[in-house]
């Protein structure tokens, strides 16, 4: 959608209701809930107008990140299928739905979005506003010698800028072939996710280790994709991408045994990272050279991404030499439940936890790191007005991805360790995302009628329209952007968010934000269907 880059207004002027509630909806099995602001009468009301009383809302007292008192209405007891909306002191609340099936709405549009990302091909009327044509097709410039053209081609744009990252794209995909695996994702998707793998095999430079990036030295305007016609370089390798890339071409091999070629790509990519990052064990870490000014992605150490190659390593080969490797690793990797691009070794728990077969040692470290996490997050959400697993503290670039990560840690303790984790905690986490928030917004794209609008994703502004199904970044209290300097003081964390195009460290998307959500749908949605 346009939007005035030298406007001084923002987009978010919803009005306020004081009813805040997961505006996609619930399963009718589902822990249902809202978030109010008063003790008073509330009613949920269905399409023909019929009010059904709630208990009365219970105060959860004061919500330290959002700043206020708090009341949670429960209506879990509703399970007639039907669009409703909840009044309080006549405000009435955005309308959801409670019926089955909810749960694959919200996993379709979050799965969509990694069509409309391709790179590299055309991108038919499936996307909707999204199609384009193939974009970034001419050859990229091997950086450290510009007279080396490569043709890599393919994958999808990380975020909204046309960057293409491994070590994000290799988490992301990595997500979702977990999703797949243990929470039952429509394997239909494996073709999708075979886009991104396809193009991280490209990535891999001659001598094993993966490039850290392709992308123009810096992010393009506002343009459609096939309009960005900047020189493209592929950037020096790195130990982080290169353990990211053997890890999941590991992981992904037995997804594809249908394609016994594609399967020996994997896998043979994966062997040569592999000896590379044995051949190579001190850390090989990449920095953006000055003429270059897109996403770094930078990390603190490779343990975790060396543990996570090892890990997968092992469950695929057996190789004992690798179960010694990671059980060394694990040694020296502080988080041993990290998600994300920044910390995998969460991911290379989530592998011998699946596979079963490693040393106790190893199984019982990664079991009783998640078993302890979950506990602490647990604890968290105790003490929170929201029940969610979010400090005060916690809302930097990219809260959401924070707090969905911190769910997927939650889902995978569920089903690898002895811990209870309450259905109700995971759809609080899951709420919040689609609404049940201090701003009353659903922070996916084009779900729900107060939903982000104005996300900072270049094809969505050249487009003039917004696509559905992206998580937006989130509420950050230090936002870098000039004009939002001292904008956040006295605010409350979670109320740190404007939907602006502009405010690319509060509205940006990411393959690697939607695919912890997708990870979480599905989880909740299984758990629901036993
Ligand atoms: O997701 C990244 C976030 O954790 C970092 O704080 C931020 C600043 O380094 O960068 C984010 O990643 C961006 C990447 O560098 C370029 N593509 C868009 C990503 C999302 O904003
Ligand atoms: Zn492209």
């Amino acid at each position: 959608m346009r939007y005035e880059f030298d406007s001084p207004d923002y987009h978010f002027d919803l009005p306020e209701n004081g009813i805040f509630v997961n505006q996609a909806g619930f399963e009718p099995e589902a822990k249902k809930s809202a978030v109010v602001l008063t003790g008073e009468d509330a009613y949920l009301v269905n399409e023909s107008g019929e009010r059904i009383k709630l208990a009365a809302p219970v105060s959860m007292g004061h919500d330290l990140s959002a700043g206020e008192k708090v009341f949670v209405l429960d209506f879990t007891g509703v399970d007639t299928p039907g669009r409703y909306h909840i009044e309080q002191g006549g405000r009435r609340s955005a309308c959801f739905e409670i019926g089955r099936g909810v749960m694959r709405a919200v996993l379709d549009a979050l799965m969509g979005i990694y069509y409309y990302q391709r790179c590299g091909c055309d991108v038919d009327e499936r996307a909707g506003a999204a199609r384009h044509c193939a974009c970034h097709m001419s050859d990229s410039i091997l950086y450290t010698d510009r007279s080396v053209r490569l043709s890599i081609t393919g994958g999808w744009h990380d975020a909204g800028d046309y960057g293409r990252y491994v070590t994000a794209g290799a988490v992301a995909a990595a997500h979702l072939l977990l999703a797949v695996k243990l929470f039952g994702l429509d394997r239909a998707y494996l073709d999708e996710i075979r886009y991104e793998l396809e193009w991280l095999l490209k990535m891999q430079s001659e001598d094993g280790s993966a490039y850290h990036k392709q992308t123009t030295l810096s992010h393009a305007a506002f343009c459609k994709p096939e309009e960005d016609a900047a020189d493209m370089y592929i950037l020096p390798p790195s130990s982080w991408a290169t353990a990211d890339l053997c890890a999941v071409c590991y992981l992904a091999a037995e997804f594809y045994e249908d394609d016994k070629e594609f399967k020996e790509r994997l896998i043979g990519c994966a062997d040569r990272a592999w000896e590379w990052l044995v051949l190579h064990p001190d850390i090989l870490r990449f920095k953006n050279p000055a003429d270059c000014s897109t996403g770094e992605y930078t990390e603190g150490d490779d343990k975790d991404n060396r543990l996570f190659a090892a890990a997968a390593r092992y469950i695929r080969t057996k190789d004992e030499k690798a179960q010694e490797i990671a059980g060394a690793l694990i040694k020296e990797t502080g988080n041993l439940t990290g998600m994300g691009y920044a910390n995998v070794g969460g991911l290379a728990g989530v592998c011998f936890m699946m596979d079963g077969t490693c040393d106790e040692d190893i199984l019982s470290a990664f079991k009783g790191a998640f078993a302890f996490k979950a506990a602490e997050l647990m604890k968290v959400c105790a003490g929170a007005g929201y029940g969610i697993s979010m400090h005060e503290y916690d809302f930097h670039w990219g809260s959401n991805s924070l707090l969905l990560s911190n769910a997927c840690i939650l889902c995978f303790a569920s089903l690898f360790t002895d811990t209870e984790i309450d259905e109700g905690i995971l759809q609080r986490h899951l709420d919040y995302i689609l609404g049940r928030n201090a701003l009353g917004i659903s922070y996916i794209t084009g779900v729900g009628e107060r939903c982000v609008s104005y996300p900072h994703a270049r094809m969505a502004h050249a487009y003039e329209e917004n696509f559905p199904g992206f998580v937006a970044g989130g509420p950050n209290t230090e936002p870098p952007e000039w004009q939002l300097k001292g904008h956040f003081v006295g605010i409350p964390p979670m109320k740190c968010y404007i939907d602006d195009v502009r405010f690319y460290s509060l509205n940006e998307v990411t393959i690697y934000w939607n695919s912890p959500a997708v990870i979480l749908v599905s989880c909740i949605e299984k758990m629901l269907s036993k």
